[in-house]
């Protein structure tokens, strides 16, 4: 009889990992990302029909961040809320356009806190740009009964973490700590699938991605950096590219190596990106790459959060851009120690 190829769905390969990595969890942590699952293929649909009804724009309404909400964000949000929502195995939701965590009181059954910024890159929908989103998933710690002092974890404490992005093809990448897993939608089964086993980030890539037009206001160390990248200091002749979408950013960077730099700039003095649902999520699946992520100073999965919403400075990518990331750092603080 002809052997057919068979697929293995993120269902199924979480249930695996689960087994291996979470015993106890008896099937929690799969259904948290079937909620994820179930609301990303909503949320893809609706991407992919942007423009034929009436779901591109304004809705005329800020979110936290004071940024202009486009009626897709809403969506988005309200489908992760609703499909996370009803999951006996969350106690709180955290998301980028609610000021507040979202608690649900269920005893002591909901477990796992999950963090998310619903449509990241969203002012690039009116373009047919990719778009993105993020999530990032703790324990709830049992001896905490402050909502926002629970969410408050460093990155190291993540259970798993992942993105979905909005491309030509929709992919949902993932890590639970072992590894990272690639899925493609494929819109004939309605299921994602494996495509990309245990994903590794190249050791050094030709790209760097920043948003060159802030370059003014970088401070010194990192425009140090940039011009040692243009001037081949890395022994490699390096082109940019820039979506201004952080998932496809860092996808890119995922895959073909090189760098993600979203530096401190006068406007944003602490970087523009939010720690806790941009930032630490995109670190923890750097770092089971084999990549790295910093701040600048610290390493991005160390960093206490202070507030839920908190901005951070981002640089992400490869071993080779990041050890002459760093360097650049020693260097650019030597000359300030020897003058103190
Ligand atoms: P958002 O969460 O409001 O969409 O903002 C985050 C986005 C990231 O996707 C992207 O890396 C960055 O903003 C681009 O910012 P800029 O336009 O300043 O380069
Ligand atoms: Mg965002």
């Amino acid at each position: 009889m002809k052997e057919f190829p068979m697929i293995t769905t993120i269902q199924q390969h979480v249930l695996q990992q689960q087994e291996e990595l979470f015993p106890e969890a008896r099937g929690i942590f799969s259904s948290l990302v079937s909620g994820i699952s179930l609301a990303t293929k909503a949320i893809g649909a609706q991407v992919r029909r942007a423009g034929l009804g009436d779901q591109l724009g304004a809705v005329g309404s800020t979110n936290v961040q004071g940024e202009e909400q486009q009626k897709l964000d809403v969506y988005a949000n309200q489908m992760l809320l609703h499909c996370l929502g009803r999951r006996d195995a969350v106690a709180m939701l955290v998301s980028e356009e609610n000021e507040e965590p979202v608690t649900f009181d269920r005893d002591h059954a909901g477990r796992y806190i999950v963090v998310f910024d619903p449509l990241d890159g969203s002012s690039n929908i009116d373009v047919n740009a990719p778009v993105g989103t993020i999530f990032s998933i703790f324990r709830r710690p049992e001896t905490e009964d402050d909502p926002t002092l629970a969410v408050l974890q460093p990155g190291s404490r993540q259970v798993a973490a992942g993105y979905i992005v909005y491309g030509s093809s929709t992919i949902f990448v993932y890590t639970a700590g072992r590894g990272v897993f690639g899925f493609t939608l494929d819109p004939s089964v309605g299921a994602f699938v494996l495509a990309f086993e245990n994903m590794k980030m190249p050791q050094q890539g030709k790209y760097y991605s920043v948003n060159e037009a802030n370059v003014d206001a970088f401070p010194t160390a990192y425009r140090e950096y940039l011009a040692r990248i243009r001037n081949g200091g890395l022994g490699c002749e390096y082109s940019s590219r820039y979506v201004g979408s952080l998932v496809a950013d860092f996808h890119r960077t995922l895959l073909k190596g090189g760098v993600f730099l979203y530096p401190p700039t006068a406007p944003h003095p602490q970087g523009k990106l939010r720690l806790m649902y941009e930032a630490n999520p995109l670190a923890f699946i750097a770092e089971q790459a084999g990549g790295m992520a910093t701040d600048g100073v610290r390493k991005i999965t160390d960093i206490q959060p202070e507030t839920i919403h908190q901005r951070t400075p981002l640089v992400i990518g490869s071993p080779v851009e990041m050890r002459a990331f760093e360097q650049c750092m020693k260097e650019a603080e030597a000359p300030a120690a020897a003058g103190r």
